[in-house]
């Protein structure tokens, strides 16, 4: 396989975009080598400027989860740019897609939307705030909520693969009113009550997929949630990755909480540029225009957007495809178990739903902190060998990997081809280099 297109576009592309990219994960720093260049996608696979040909695991970090391009996405998206790309003023269907979501989210009378899952974190954030009249909010160590400045400490996704505890240029100010929790950890949680009176929210992914994913245990979620209403605070659900992923009304469907603040992206917008903020009506008349929390976008309800959102969430709802989802990722989860027993790594797979990635350890991962005994250097060798036989996955061990609908029983076979040679490959370099 070669990649000398790639290479020479990345070469190219070092002069005008900082380190050739638009977003950090996406310079493979982590696993080494140059990025890839795509050239297009359609369905299940997505090709490379160099013409390879791979299964996509990495599916936009989550948006596509029809697979590319689907016919009837693509049919509604060229009709809707005939008319216009964007007006600033409103447009019907606005109002469809906000029916669309607050029908699948039970905790959503109203919806505000925005162009990102950062922005609608950062607004969710200001709506805790402006509800409660408090200013601290509790995050979990391990989530990651965008590149807003309160919360881009002991985050996890590009923070996490560069090895970043936070960033730089965010000022001690932004994040004075930001407390950091243990995931599945409610003693964590209550000991930041025990201490201050104006916790305005807790904001947490509801399933974990920034430090790979990570699960809620037990009932943790029911009793964070009923712990932090009894001290007046807000639980606010990140669901960028899981809305409409891991099952039509998300996470919070499957694992029955309601949120009060659920932040949405990704899959609404179905590869299109749109986030969203939304909850029951006493929280969302403090939105301007209604409220005194200001909030505002040029580009947010964008109409092309707004039909990508609509078309992809009617032909989800349609597809209905989250058993589907449970068996096949099971059936990957298996496959990787049992390559990893053949060649005796130390694996453990976590998984919910059409999301799931691979640790390399041997210890259960429940929280940031035992992600990141996995062993980073077998991951990276995983993740070549992978691309080499055909499998696009994220290039970094805390990213999670997505299935769509689109993916056949081909594509299986091709992961177990993969999943077979890449950990021959990890043996063969673990053995050279103890
Ligand atoms: N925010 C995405 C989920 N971790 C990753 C994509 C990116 O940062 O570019």
């Amino acid at each position: 396989m070669e990649f000398k297109k790639s290479k020479k576009l990345f070469e190219k592309g070092l002069v005008n975009l900082v380190g050739a990219v638009n977003s950090p994960v996406r310079a493979f720093s982590s696993v080494g080598g140059n990025p890839l260049f795509i050239k297009k996608a359609r369905g299940s696979q997505i090709i490379d400027v160099d013409g390879n040909k791979y299964v996509d695991l990495v599916l936009s970090y989550g948006p596509m989860i029809l697979g590319h391009r689907h016919n009837k996405v693509q049919k509604a998206v060229n009709k809707a740019l005939k008319k216009g790309y964007s007006f600033g003023a409103s447009t019907e269907n606005e109002i469809a897609l906000a029916k669309i979501v607050c029908d699948a989210f039970p905790g959503m009378d109203k919806v505000r939307f925005v162009n990102s899952g950062t922005e609608a974190v950062l607004s969710g954030i200001r709506l805790a705030r402006a509800f409660t009249g408090r200013d601290k909010i509790i995050k979990f160590s391990g989530c990651y909520h965008g590149h807003q400045d309160a919360l881009l400490v002991a985050a996890g996704s590009g923070l996490a693969t560069l090895s970043l505890p936070s960033s730089k240029g965010v000022p001690e100010g932004a994040v004075k009113n930001t407390l950091i929790a243990t995931y599945n950890d409610l003693d964590s949680v209550k000991k930041h009550f025990e201490k201050h009176d104006d916790i305005a929210g807790v904001i947490i992914e509801p399933i974990g997929g920034n430090m790979g994913v990570v699960v809620p245990q037990g009932n943790f979620l029911k009793d964070l949630k009923e712990f932090i209403h009894s001290k007046g605070a807000l639980l606010i659900a990140d669901e960028v990755m899981t809305g409409f992923r891991s099952k039509f009304g998300g996470a919070q469907e499957l694992l029955g909480v309601e949120a009060d603040i659920t932040c949405l992206g990704k899959v609404i917008g179905g590869g299109f540029p749109v986030g969203a903020y939304g909850a029951r009506n006493e929280i969302m008349e403090n939105v301007a225009p209604l409220g005194g929390m200001y909030q505002a976008g040029t580009l947010s309800g964008n109409p092309i957007a707004m039909v990508g959102g609509i078309s992809t969430l009617k032909e989800l709802k349609r597809q209905n495809p989250y058993s589907e989802f449970e068996k096949i990722g099971e059936k990957i989860e298996n496959i990787l178990l049992k390559a990893a027993k053949k060649y005796e790594i130390d694996l453990t797979v976590n998984r919910f739903g059409s999301m799931m990635n691979p640790f390399f350890t041997k210890l259960k991962v429940t929280n940031f902190e035992q992600a990141q005994t996995t062993d980073t250097d077998m991951f990276a060798t995983f993740f070549w060998e992978m691309i080499k036989n055909g499998v696009f996955l994220p290039p970094s061990q805390f990213e999670a990997w997505f299935l769509s609908s689109a993916i056949s029983k081909e594509d299986i076979a091709t992961i177990e081809k993969a999943v077979e040679k890449s950990f021959f490959e990890i043996q063969k370099n673990h053995e050279r280099t103890s």
